[in-house]
């Protein structure tokens, strides 16, 4: 086993490709879009990630790793593409179809095939293993659910534990020799069904217990109390980890991997019901948003948005609670955002300083640490702040005669005197 094929040139698919590269296999990159393949070939990155550029650069004057246009034949074929939400609440499989398709024409005898894209409990067995099959070929098949978050990819795909869902023992142990060249964590060993359910399982849990936080949030403006100071002491129990409360839950896993367990039983009712507290939050924020503009008597309210990223320090803005915030904002006041991680969007980003003289009401949707630093005192024409995940503290209001609301605060807070 020397040459792998990885198709899918995205966020899990290319560092997987680099880290194989750097452990001494022959590894070419193949992605559908054409464009994103002259990006790699002209040596730009389509994406950062901390380490990735240093990555590519070495694995470059290695010569292992080649993106390509054509499928390469390959003793190995990883598969990382998107598997979005179908309207049944299950996986939609047509990109690794369409993966697959390709794989089809070039592969030969004893080929291992790995499938890293997300995929519901039943869809290994019932679906993606008969499709080889049928190449009428004698094949080896792995499952092994990409672990990487954004921000810190390339360390959480050395660093963490994989589990390995093979078809047979042969897969196993070839799956595993390709995995240990560059994982320093465990490799799991269990079936495909189990890796499937074992990744969506982690997702839900995150998404269930960040339901909890926000629905103490709520419980926490009802009945007058500091939800985050409630939270933090809590927490000083053992075997309790309540989750931090925000504007919704993004990203390209949490708010979609807990559905593919919905698609395919009868019996979930607390994972759609996490889904909809979280998806709320946006709803619930713009409803407080609207009170307190009207409480404060802001005249044609300017509102400047903090961060449109899913999570803090990163870029990625796949499923931001910002976005439906906005959409829910917008018909009622003139928006502006400033994001300087986020380059891509359709959006337009707006320079921070400008945001802070042009606005009357901020929101903190990301809490970006460079939002840290702010001194909102500068800005004679901020009313009011709100605060969706605890980021700021009086340090940033010095004798302001702002009001700092804090999602799951049990008022609006004062500077004037500080
Ligand atoms: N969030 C909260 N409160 C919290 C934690 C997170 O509101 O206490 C929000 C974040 O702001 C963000 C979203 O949830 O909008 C998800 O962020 P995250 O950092 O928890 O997770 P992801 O989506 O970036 O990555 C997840 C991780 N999965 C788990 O933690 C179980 C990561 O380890 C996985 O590799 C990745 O999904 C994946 O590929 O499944």
């Amino acid at each position: 086993m020397k040459k792998v094929t990885v198709l899918g040139m995205g966020y899990i698919g290319f560092p997987t490709g680099l880290l194989l590269a750097d452990a001494g296999f022959e590894v070419y990159g193949f992605d559908i879009d054409k464009k994103r393949i002259t990006i790699l070939k002209n040596g730009k990155l389509p994406f950062e990630e901390h380490g990735l550029k240093e990555l590519f650069q070495k694995v470059k004057s290695k010569k292992s790793f080649s993106p390509v246009k054509k499928i390469e034949p390959a003793d190995v074929f990883i598969i990382a593409v998107p598997t979005p939400l179908s309207k049944d609440n299950k996986a939609d499989l047509s990109y690794i179809f369409s993966a697959l398709e390709k794989i089809k024409t070039v592969f030969q005898d004893g080929n291992l095939i790995i499938l890293e894209s997300t995929v519901g409990p039943l869809d290994c067995d019932k679906k993606i293993i008969p499709r080889i099959a049928k190449f009428g070929k004698k094949f080896h098949f792995a499952h092994v659910p990409e672990k990487a978050i954004p921000g810190n990819t390339l360390y959480e795909m050395v660093q963490n534990d994989r589990v390995i869902g093979g078809l047979t023992k042969k897969a196993l142990e070839s799956a595993s020799k390709v995995y240990s060249s560059f994982v320093k964590g465990q490799l799991i060993f269990t079936t495909p069904k189990i890796a499937a359910v074992s990744k969506i399982m982690e997702n839900a849990f995150r998404d269930v217990n960040i339901a909890l936080a926000n629905e103490f949030t709520k419980v926490a403006e009802e009945l007058g109390f500091d939800v985050w100071e409630a939270i933090k002491i809590a927490n000083y129990h053992p075997r309790v980890n309540i989750h931090q409360p925000g504007p919704g839950v993004g990203g390209h896993c949490i708010p979609i991997d807990p559905w593919f367990l919905v698609g395919e039983s009868t019996r979930t009712k607390l994972i759609p019901l996490a889904r909809s507290i979280n998806d709320g939050m946006s709803d619930y924020i713009c409803n407080k948003i609207n009170n307190l503009i009207k409480k404060y008597k802001i005249e044609n309210a300017v509102i400047g948005i903090l961060g449109y990223a899913y999570k803090k320090n990163v870029g990625d803005f796949r499923q931001t609670p910002a976005e439906n915030l906005v959409k829910l904002l917008e018909d009622k006041y003139k928006i502006m955002i400033n994001d300087p991680f986020v380059t891509t969007s359709s959006r337009e980003m707006i320079d921070l300083e400008k945001v802070l003289n042009k606005t009357d009401v901020i929101i903190l949707v990301t809490d970006h640490d460079i939002y840290q630093q702010i001194n909102f005192s500068r800005y004679h024409n901020i009313k009011l702040v709100f605060d969706s995940r605890n980021l700021f503290n009086k340090n940033n209001f010095k004798k302001s005669k702002i009001k700092l609301y804090k999602l799951g605060g049990s008022k609006c807070e004062d500077f004037d005197s500080d």
